[in-house]
């Protein structure tokens, strides 16, 4: 599927219909599972109820991702581009974000945009997405062939917002948030590493690697032929 149709086909999936009648959601596709709910002006984990809600779905649906709490370094294999962990908000907290873990700290806060990259390519993710309150911010899901999924969202009214994705076998590489302008901060992100059994054969490729050698190898001989 192309980039354009990954952006334009329009999802009935039942957990979107549920975040449109919350009155947020995004554009998705049929293929990857979305988890989505809101809770307008929340400034603290105790004020999480459609949000958490979201991210007990998705925990049920996965249930041995790794999180990340930003209480700890980050995990083996994961690295960030823009922002910074901090405990540090820049304006109030439902607007600017905040740490949504029960009785922690740290929580990551960022301006603009920020990465997440797999060293080992993820099928699912999802996360508290605090203090959006600008419209049009994206997430774009880079799989590890190159290609570029984007979610813009729509409607996010500030405070705290659980967003997740779950493709099983999907082979994602990083995760990007983008903004214009909209301080936000994220935690408590999930992740899932996609299981080598699910990744298909190296026998495949190397059957492919080889047909390009033999159309290489023709070639080859062709223009040898020409100049005899
Ligand atoms: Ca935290
Ligand atoms: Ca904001």
């Amino acid at each position: 599927m192309s980039l354009f149709q990954k952006r334009n086909v329009a999802s009935s999936v039942s957990h979107l219909l549920a975040a449109v009648l919350l009155g947020v959601g995004f554009s998705t596709n049929a293929a990857v599972i979305t988890y989505i709910g809101s809770d307008t002006g929340a400034s603290s984990p105790n004020q999480l109820i459609h949000s958490r809600a979201a991210a007990e779905a998705f925990d049920a649906d996965v249930p041995d991702s790794t999180l990340i709490d930003f209480e700890s370094p980050l995990p083996a294999g994961v690295s960030t581009m823009g922002g910074t962990t901090t405990v540090a908000t820049l304006c109030v907290p439902s607007f600017c974000g905040f740490n949504t873990t029960i009785g922690g700290h740290w929580f990551r806060q960022e301006l603009g945009s920020y990465i997440f990259s797999f060293a080992n390519p993820i099928d699912a993710f999802g996360a508290y997405f605090t203090g959006i309150d600008e419209q049009n911010d994206t997430i774009t899901l880079f799989d590890a062939d190159g290609t570029a999924q984007i979610f813009t969202l729509h409607l996010l009214p500030s405070g705290a917002t659980f967003i997740g994705f779950n493709e099983p076998g999907r082979q994602i590489a990083s995760v990007r948030f983008d903004s214009l302008d909209d301080l936000t901060g994220i935690d408590d992100i999930r992740f899932h590493v996609t299981p080598v059994s699910s990744i298909p054969e190296p026998a495949t490729a190397a059957l492919l690697g080889l047909g390009f050698l033999g159309l290489g190898m023709s070639r080859r001989d062709s223009a040898k032929s020409k100049r005899a």
